[in-house]
């Protein structure tokens, strides 16, 4: 039974207790903990994963004791058994936790200041300096674990420690789930050590990508590792039916929006809502995590599965949330074609113009005529263009450049997600590739290091052919900094140059992200502003209601700020701010009079505040649900 671990854990649990304040607990000679990497029986070497962890980085955070403890029974679930039920059932106390921060800054837990909490910042616009769009978003999977439970529960998300600690000695918390990914791991085995500690009563369960590292059980001191989905996961752990249909939360998709030292005001409606239709994606890419972890190749879990699910959701947010965006947060939205189609026949029958923020691959897109998604609603979309040499099937005979210019010119605004560092890639074709890349326009660009991830096919590879390198720290490799295996032709240290530079040429090339987004929505509007369906007119005329008030001020200050630095540029950025002065007269002329040099101020001290080393985080959020009778 999982609430009563056995007389060896208890031994271990004081050991625990000891080394919150032991300095001394490990063993030179090995660097890491002997005790994780193998115990007595275990057939898994587990390789050294937190391996830059010395005494000297990590003082007093060991939470074993280099006197191997005895092995544990396996926390480790097979997928294909139910998981047992909690004594308590529906009457446990659940605490749901992200792991703590603060985030963007290096320390011992493996937080890095190049990691932050933020998805632009972090991994698509990080060279555009104030420019860079700046936002967070919430710990979704948590978010939907709750909504589905109705056991009293309380979700914490982006806790401090200390928030942490705080929240565990409030209530006396039967379950503490704790979500995260490889990166965190280290925050993981702390926040084990912690529950140890403040809440000795508590079952931990572990969650999320973090559960993909191949040996955790003996990294972290939890009582449940669960693999892919947790909704029915924990629904069937606390005794609930796991096949009830899912409940989806309110999610907004974004929040502490900020660009240009402007932070935004967070208004209803304004925000897309986040949609969760499932969770992986069965094209299975070598490297894709989130493929492999729910299933990989053919494989999926979906939660709406119908287009009429999706929009009966859609019209709940709409009432709930005051939304008309939705980011739709599904590997491959666009796959499923008939549920798509099944969603439009259902917009245009009730008339609704709202807008979707999608990924897709380029041969999903390719099933649809561009007509077909301008109807649909599709207004912004994350595509992998990968590279034009690779072998993915998803991008077989596409013509990339064409594809990306075509969406454009319909207001269709891109992310492109670009690998560095493919097998092909050397030293030589490098940066011809990166250009290549660059040509597309995209209003965004994602560029990421080739990156064998634990848990991905191209993971189990590399490790057979031996490439995988050794002394690699987990916080490290999530593919912005340097590569975690043998490239044949690319060192680690140039693999990191190269990224830098794809970043940063971007930028210089196409210019700040913000610019290419209002270019991208002038152009969908001049296109279809008198389109003959008053749905699709409606759409673009709420897209773009922004361009007609603050546009032109943004385009001042930018166009003021990039003169210097980047002429090109520049010079675009007039041209766009003129052609939409034309297009909508004294209203933007004015706007750009009085709050042009305002933002042009914000920016500069915005750029001042970050060469200080200024990082933003998000704020602590807490989240109590069903508590009213709980015993
Ligand atoms: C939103 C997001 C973010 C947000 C983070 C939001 C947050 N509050 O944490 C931002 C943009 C900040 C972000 C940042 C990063 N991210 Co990110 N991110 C995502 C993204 C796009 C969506 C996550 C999501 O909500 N999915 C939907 C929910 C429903 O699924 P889920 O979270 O997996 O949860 C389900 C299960 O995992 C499980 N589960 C989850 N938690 C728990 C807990 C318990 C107790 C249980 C039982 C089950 C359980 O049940 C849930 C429901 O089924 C995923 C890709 C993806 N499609 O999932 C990448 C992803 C999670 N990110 C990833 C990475 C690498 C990063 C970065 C390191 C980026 C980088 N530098 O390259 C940083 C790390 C930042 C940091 N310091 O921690 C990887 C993780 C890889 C891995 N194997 O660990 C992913 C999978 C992308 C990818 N394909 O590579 N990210
Ligand atoms: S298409 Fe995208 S989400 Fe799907 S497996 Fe490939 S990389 Fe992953």
């Amino acid at each position: 039974m999982v609430a009563d671990r056995p007389e060896s854990d208890s031994r271990s649990r004081e050991c625990l207790n000891v080394v919150y304040f032991c300095s001394g607990a490990y063993n030179e000679d090995v660097q890491f903990c002997s005790a994780f990497a193998k115990l007595p029986g275990d057939t898994i070497s587990v390789p050294s994963l937190l391996a830059n962890e010395t005494k000297a980085d990590n003082p007093g955070v060991c939470p074993v004791s280099t006197t191997a403890s005895p092995p544990r029974p396996d926390p480790e679930l097979n997928p294909a058994a139910p998981p047992p039920a909690h004594p308590k059932g529906t009457q446990a106390r659940v605490l749901l936790t992200s792991v703590f921060g603060p985030y963007a800054r290096d320390d011992e837990f493996g937080s890095r200041a190049i990691n932050p909490m933020e998805l632009y910042q972090n991994q698509v616009t990080r060279a555009q300096g104030a420019f860079s769009l700046r936002m967070f978003h919430r710990s979704w999977g948590l978010m939907m674990i709750q909504e589905n439970i109705s056991a009293p529960s309380t979700l914490l998300d982006f806790p401090t420690r200390e928030a942490f600690a705080r929240e565990l000695t409030s209530r006396r918390y039967d379950v503490v789930g704790i979500s995260s990914i490889i990166v965190n791991v280290r925050k993981v085995r702390e926040m084990c050590r912690m529950v140890r500690e403040l809440s000795p009563q508590s079952t931990i369960i572990v969650g999320g990508h973090v559960a993909a590292i191949p040996g955790l059980k003996h990294l972290i001191d939890a009582d449940h590792i669960v693999t892919g989905e947790g909704i029915r996961w924990m629904r069937s752990y606390l005794g609930e039916d796991p096949e009830a249909p899912i409940r989806h939360p309110d999610i907004v998709s974004g929040f502490g929006f900020r660009i240009m030292g402007f932070k935004a005001p967070e208004r209803a409606g304004h925000t897309a809502a986040t949609i969760i239709p499932s969770v992986g994606c069965p094209l299975g890419c070598n490297f894709c995590s989130t493929s492999a972890f729910f299933g990989g190749k053919g494989k999926s879990v979906t939660f709406y599965d119908s287009g009429q699910d999706l929009f009966d959701l859609m019209c709940e947010r709409e009432r709930t949330m005051k939304a008309r965006s939705f980011f739709i947060m599904d590997e491959n939205f666009l796959l499923n074609r008939p549920r798509a189609m099944e969603l439009l026949a259902l917009m245009q029958r009730h008339n609704k113009s709202w807008s979707f923020y999608v990924f897709s691959s380029v041969n999903a897109i390719r099933k649809y005529s561009i007509e077909e998604l301008v109807q649909l609603g599709v207004s912004w979309l994350w595509i992998g263009l990968e590279s034009p040499h690779s072998s993915y099937k998803k991008l077989a005979g596409a013509d990339t450049q064409g594809l990306a210019r075509e969406l454009r010119r319909n207001g269709i605004k891109l992310l492109g997600s670009t690998i560095v560092g493919l097998e092909h890639h050397t030293p030589e074709n490098m940066r011809r590739e990166i250009e290549y890349a660059i040509e597309h326009e995209t209003d965004f660009h994602q560029f990421m290091l080739y990156t064998p991830v634990p848990g991905t096919p191209l993971f189990a590879e590399m490790s057979e052919q031996g490439r995988m390198l050794e002394g690699m720290d987990l916080a490290d490799i999530h593919g912005q900094f340097k590569f975690n295996f043998q490239h044949a032709n690319i060192s680690r240290e140039d693999s990191k140059k190269f990224l830098d530079w794809a970043f940063a040429r971007d930028f210089e090339r196409n210019g700040p992200s913000l610019f290419r987004i209002l270019r991208t929505t002038f152009e969908g509007w001049q296109r279809y502003k008198n389109h003959p369906d008053s749905r699709v007119r409606a759409r673009f005329e709420w897209e773009v209601r922004q361009l007609k008030n603050s546009s032109t001020a943004v385009l001042w200050a930018m166009e003021h700020r990039l003169k210097q630095s980047n002429a090109a540029v520049s010079a675009r950025v007039h041209a766009l701010r003129q052609d939409i002065e034309k297009e909508f007269g004294s209203m933007a002329k004015w706007a750009r009079r009085l709050a042009g040099p305002v933002l042009l101020w914000m920016t500069r001290r915005e750029e001042r505040r970050l060469s200080r080393g200024i990082t933003y985080e998000p704020p602590v959020i807490l989240e109590r649900r069903n508590w009213a009778g709980a015993r």
